[in-house]
């Protein structure tokens, strides 16, 4: 039997509601992980993709991945990861410079084989616009009847909603050239299964709660493969807490109410989201931060959304009201703003397509490219003229 512990978007390096306990628990949650991987004994670990919450996670942040995936190293279990749309970088990964380390292997389309009868692949997250581009063609296994499995980080329909979704499912099956027998995911944070021609697809979910729609428990999956069978159970990560506390005010409530309604709550170390509605009163949103504080809470989120007004669309200004883009043109006429900001800038305002995620990529890329074109000029112009330094 090959077992394997399937883990997915950590996003270590989160500093979630700008709080170091926050950064802190989502590397102790992907060390539970490792832990856990440990403790079964696995023969490999997978990793689908957003190990790094962001593109430059601090160099603390990857010393403690590596520290972490080091005692994997010890127990001879190898971790094998894909990159994610989160810790996406442009050419160079991070997953290549901790392989350097000797802790991590990058999945590939060729098959990495776990034992005789597993082969493991991988493709990292695709952009949007890439999409239609990617090759999906993968080696066949030297073993033609391994159990195929890859690894992915999109957002599919099934298992994802289909309003969340980016992607089918099925079209990546019908992409691939060889015979899956089994998908895992990452990408949604949500643990989720589904079956498509028969071959099973799971997201693993994500390790910490990233937003707070993330309310059930945090889970990796344990994969047992036996006679090209996949049996597949979910294991819950134990992490913090969350509670959410909603105070309405009316305009007489003060102080001693608001400390009211929050000791009803039990709050010892857990993270807090405090919402404040109904009419504004002169206890602050701070004042609130420091009473769940006081109250036990490792970790306080205030949203105070007291005394906003419905929006009535029949109540703005009427008759003819200039366009938005024509005036936001006429302020940037004003700045006096470089060639390529102004590209950015139109790109980002136009291209409907562009979803948040992609942002990032297209004006690294695009600066990328100004900049190699501004150095492209020099080494024409200033060839005979550059000393070396
Ligand atoms: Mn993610």
């Amino acid at each position: 039997m090959t077992t394997i512990l399937h883990v997915s978007d950590t996003h270590l390096g989160n500093r979630q509601y700008g709080s170091d306990v926050r950064r802190d628990d989502f590397t102790n949650a992907f060390e539970a992980a490792i832990d856990r991987a440990v403790s079964e004994n696995v023969d490999a670990v997978i990793h689908t993709g957003d190990l790094f919450h962001r593109r430059t996670p601090s160099l603390p942040v990857v010393t403690e991945c590596i520290q972490i995936l080091r005692k994997l190293a010890d127990a001879d279990i190898p971790f094998y990861g894909i990159v994610g749309n989160h810790d996406r970088k442009m050419d160079e990964q991070w997953l290549d410079l901790i392989r350097e380390t000797g802790t991590a292997e990058r999945l590939e389309r060729t098959p990495t084989m776990v034992t005789d009868d597993v082969a493991l692949y991988g493709i990292d997250a695709v952009t949007k616009p890439a999409w239609e581009a990617t090759d999906f063609t993968l080696d066949e296994p030297d073993n033609p009847d391994a159990f195929c499995l890859l690894g992915l980080h999109q957002l599919f329909e099934p298992p994802v909603p289909e309003f969340l979704a980016d992607h089918d499912l099925q079209e990546v099956l019908d992409r691939v050239n060889i015979d899956i027998d089994a998908l895992a995911l990452g990408d949604y944070h949500q643990t989720e299964s589904a079956l498509i021609d028969s071959v099973p697809a799971w997201y693993a979910g994500s390790t910490e709660r990233c937003a707070t729609d993330e309310i059930d428990p945090r889970t990796v999956s344990l994969l047992e493969i036996e006679d090209g069978e996949l049996d597949r159970r979910e294991l819950e990560l134990d992490t913090r807490e969350f509670v959410s506390i909603r105070i309405g005010f009316d305009e007489e409530d003060s102080h001693g109410y608001a400390r009211d309604q929050i000791a009803r709550h039990r709050l010892d170390d857990k993270v807090a989201i405090v919402t404040l509605a109904g009419e504004r009163t002169p206890v602050t949103s701070s004042d609130v931060y420091e009473m769940v504080v006081d109250n036990g809470a490792a970790v306080c989120k205030v949203d105070d959304r007291r005394g906003r007004t419905q929006f009535d669309p029949d109540d703005g200004p009427q008759g003819a009201i200039q366009s938005a883009d024509k005036l936001i043109e006429e302020k940037l006429a004003e700045q006096n703003l470089s060639e390529i900001s102004t590209a950015v800038e139109d790109r980002i305002r136009t291209d409907d397509d562009l979803s948040t995620n992609e942002i990032d990529d297209v004006i690294e890329e695009m600066i990328q490219d100004a900049q190699t074109d501004a150095f492209a000029d020099l080494d024409d112009t200033d060839d005979d003229e550059v000393s070396e330094q």
